[in-house]
């Protein structure tokens, strides 16, 4: 039970999480377009160093189960950028732009916590995709059939997403849990606060 103790001690920023006010505008369509700009720029920057991480991850992954768990969530990030590129083709956005140094901060911690072993790193994982899973599925609960955001809701919240969740979940529960590892999940919680704040600010 791992996974849940993690959540479970953070239920105070996890709700934080769900309640931000780009998640609930985002929800209820009342989102400025140059926040949605700014977030979708901002994180496809973030989830091309996910990739790398991703990868990197995978090297360091203790047997075959890790393996394929993380191979299906490498296949997911093709669809994942060209969802990113398409949306930004149509709102005109240029992709290539440097980061905030809060996102090269964040993706700089992802990276760095390979060298902390498998535990922390999966740990790593499971909250950043986990924060991602109940996020959207929080908008895809409160919003109409008629959202402009149908494409990331669903890249985030489907079931298929749901069950990779779930899997990451049951690697981080084969983990006894360490203080290194509630570390580094209340350090992923905290990016995640400060980056919804960073492109709704
Ligand atoms: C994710 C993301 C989910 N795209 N952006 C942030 C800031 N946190 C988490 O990761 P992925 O790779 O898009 O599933």
């Amino acid at each position: 039970e791992t996974a849940s103790k993690l959540v479970s001690g953070q239920q105070a920023a996890w709700t934080q999480i769900l309640m931000h006010p780009f998640v609930a505008r985002t929800s209820d369509g009342s989102l400025p377009r140059s926040t949605f700009d700014r977030w979708l720029v901002e994180d496809y920057y973030f989830v091309g160093s996910f990739q790398v991480y991703l990868r990197e991850l995978s090297a360091i992954a203790p047997d075959q189960q890790a393996r394929d768990v993380l191979a299906g969530g490498l296949a997911a990030l093709e669809p994942e950028l060209a969802l990113f590129e398409k949306a930004a083709d149509e709102r005109g956005l240029e992709l290539a732009g440097e980061p905030s140094l809060l996102n090269l901060g964040y993706s700089s911690y992802l990276l760095s916590t390979l060298r902390e072993g498998w535990p922390v790193a999966i740990t790593v994982l499971y909250a950043v995709e986990k924060a991602y899973y109940d996020a959207w599925a929080s908008v895809r609960e409160r919003t109409g059939a008629d959202t402009q955001y149908a494409g990331f809701i669903a890249n985030w919240s489907s079931p298929e997403f749901a069950a990779y969740v779930e899997q990451l979940a049951g690697l981080v529960d084969r983990e006894d849990l360490t203080p290194e590892m509630a570390l580094a999940f209340d350090r992923v919680i905290r990016f995640e606060l400060a980056f919804w704040d960073l492109v709704h600010g």
